[in-house]
């Protein structure tokens, strides 16, 4: 793995998937512990006018944050295991630069027969250096049918603004990534991107969000979907597209 050359990659499309970046075992235990932590039958902590008008129904869980109610060091360790590992520090670096900072992990768990997540980019893409990337972590494998695909528009992270339209349907050039156990995807927070609905029992991706150095922490605080800009920390619709 050459990390110049992939960050090439990564800055010329937008994202990057790399299957078997983790191992079998590593991504197994901590599917084991994200199963354990939400159990058969979690609720939404979203707003109800977010959820409607988002089409994305995500329920996050933040398990490297000791300020959380529900932290445990020992759960934490396991998720620090991924994000200290070194090939994916240096590749981080060397898409980012020097002084990159990580923002936080979280785990996002959607439910059978939910909406996925809409067509959005994770922060407002007008200034082309404000950004996020995402690093997201896949603990199991995916078949035929369960949905919860990745999909992006490659190159999208160089085109401004998402256009206005249908939340959830097909884009001219998008290209659909199937995630397997141990796949790493880096996802560049301007990339248009969606998660299809899920088909499964439940679907889940972990995903150590960082950021360039000088990027303010809220940089993900206001989210572009196709027919809003929202504002996670006010639970507040501030542009109706
Ligand atoms: O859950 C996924 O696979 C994608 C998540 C996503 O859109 C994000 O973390 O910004
Ligand atoms: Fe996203």
């Amino acid at each position: 793995m050459n990390p110049q050359s992939l960050a090439r990659a990564f800055w010329q499309e937008g994202f990057l998937v790399i299957e078997d970046f983790f191992s079998e075992t590593l991504v197994g235990k901590i599917d084991r512990e994200i199963r354990s932590y939400f159990g058969d039958d979690p609720q939404f902590l979203h707003e109800k006018e977010f959820l409607e008008r988002s089409e994305t129904e995500v329920i996050p869980w933040f398990p490297q944050n000791p300020e959380m109610p529900d932290y445990s060091p020992e759960t934490g360790a396991l998720f620090d295991l991924l994000e200290s590992d070194s090939r994916l520090v240096d590749l981080t670096g060397a898409i980012l630069g020097d002084a990159w900072s990580p923002l936080y992990s979280m785990v996002m768990f959607s439910r059978k027969g939910t909406a996925g997540q809409a067509w959005h980019q994770d922060c407002p893409p007008e200034d082309s250096s404000r950004f996020n990337l995402n690093r997201l972590v896949y603990t199991r494998t995916l078949s035929p049918g369960d949905g919860g695909l990745v999909v992006v528009v490659p190159g999208s992270h160089r085109k401004g603004m998402l256009p206005t339209g249908d939340t959830h349907e097909d884009l001219d050039n998008q290209l659909v990534i199937s995630p397997r156990a141990g796949t790493l995807v880096l996802l560049h927070g301007h990339t248009w991107h969606r998660v299809t609905p899920i088909k499964s029992d439940f679907r889940f991706s972990t995903n150590f969000r960082a950021c360039p150095r000088g990027t303010p922490d809220n940089i993900t605080d206001i989210c572009v979907y196709r027919n809003m800009r929202y504002r996670f920390s006010t639970a507040e619709v501030i542009e109706v597209r």
